[in-house]
């Protein structure tokens, strides 16, 4: 990235040269700590209230204390966006466990660092969602709740990074990830839909699919549209049979599927539910969220 970011690192505001980490941090040792992606949308932050209590509530699931508190957090996130005068973008917040000497012990680290970038992020070809994209089954399984709950949004992504390895390796753009007893779980960085005889299906949470804000959004959408959303455990059958398929996340937003293990799905060309779905998203996102450069009512 040639442009210089400001970066916020335990509340400094610091030049993107500046922006670093020790050694020691137990983030990179042990890749101990949570993460958050979030997207804002025509100077909004969207859904920002609910990547915080994510995050929070990853930090608690691994025993983990964030120094500050959700509202400053929220203005955190707000600084680092207006101190780099962006107006759409991606914002990745990242909490390790701080500084500790080499052991696992979390408790020798005296405190968690919280660390908020602000960029800008594309993921897909924007042909994709026009087109649709290829998908493939990854070997790798997403790890079962009895290792590491897949709800928490942890730095440990290295089970994703190597069903995208497969999923490249593939010639695919993304990678299902099934869990440990087959049935379909998500993809490395998506949740993923069904359209079935106009039925939405989606994996439920402990099938191993990750609380996807996204997902949480396209679920309220579908549901205010009148259609039948049904959280069910899937296998591959399911999908290679779908009369439409397609992903969410915030990095992704809605994205439609064109092939999944070489099966045409649909006719190839992104049906009609995933269409409104991907409207709704996009009118969703451009009006509403957290203003960033409205000046705070002071009373
Ligand atoms: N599953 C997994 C495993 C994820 O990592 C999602 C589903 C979708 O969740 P949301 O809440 O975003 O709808 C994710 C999200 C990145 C990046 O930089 C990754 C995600 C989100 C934003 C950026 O790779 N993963």
């Amino acid at each position: 990235m040639s442009q210089s970011l400001k970066i916020h690192i335990d509340g400094q505001l610091l030049d993107q040269a500046d922006a670093k980490i020790s050694v020691f941090d137990h983030g990179l040792l042990y890749g101990d700590g949570v993460f958050e992606g979030i997207r804002f949308y025509n100077d909004r932050v969207f859904r920002l209230d609910e990547h915080i209590d994510r995050l929070y509530d990853s930090a608690k699931a691994i025993h983990l204390t964030i120094p500050i508190s959700k509202s400053e957090m929220e203005a955190a996130v707000l600084e680092t966006i207006r101190a780099n005068d962006l107006h759409d973008g991606y914002i990745r917040l990242v909490i390790t466990r701080g500084v500790g000497g080499l052991g696992l012990s979390p408790y020798r680290c005296e405190k968690a660092s919280v660390i908020v970038i602000a960029s800008t992020i594309a993921l897909y070809d924007p042909e994709v969602y026009e087109k649709g994209l290829k998908l493939v089954t990854c070997s790798t399984r997403r790890p079962s709740h009895d290792t590491l709950s897949p709800a928490v949004k942890s730095l440990n992504y290295l089970s994703n990074v190597m069903a995208k390895i497969e999923a490249i390796a593939g010639d695919a753009d993304e990678g299902v990830m099934l869990n440990a007893a087959g049935y379909v779980a998500e993809c490395t960085g998506d949740n993923i839909f069904v359209v079935k005889n106009g039925i939405i299906y989606t994996p439920p949470v402990h099938a191993g699919a990750l609380n996807g804000i996204t997902r949480k959004v396209v679920i309220e959408l579908a549901r205010a549209r009148g259609y039948e959303l049904v959280e069910t455990e899937m296998s591959r059958y399911e999908l290679y049979t779908a009369d439409e398929l397609f992903l969410t996340g915030t990095a992704a937003e809605v994205v439609p599927v064109r092939v999944y293990d070489e099966r045409v799905i649909g006719n190839g060309d992104p049906g009609p539910i995933t269409r409104q779905l991907l409207a709704g998203f996009v009118e969703i996102t451009q009006s509403t969220g957290t203003p960033i450069y409205e000046a705070a009512v002071v009373s």
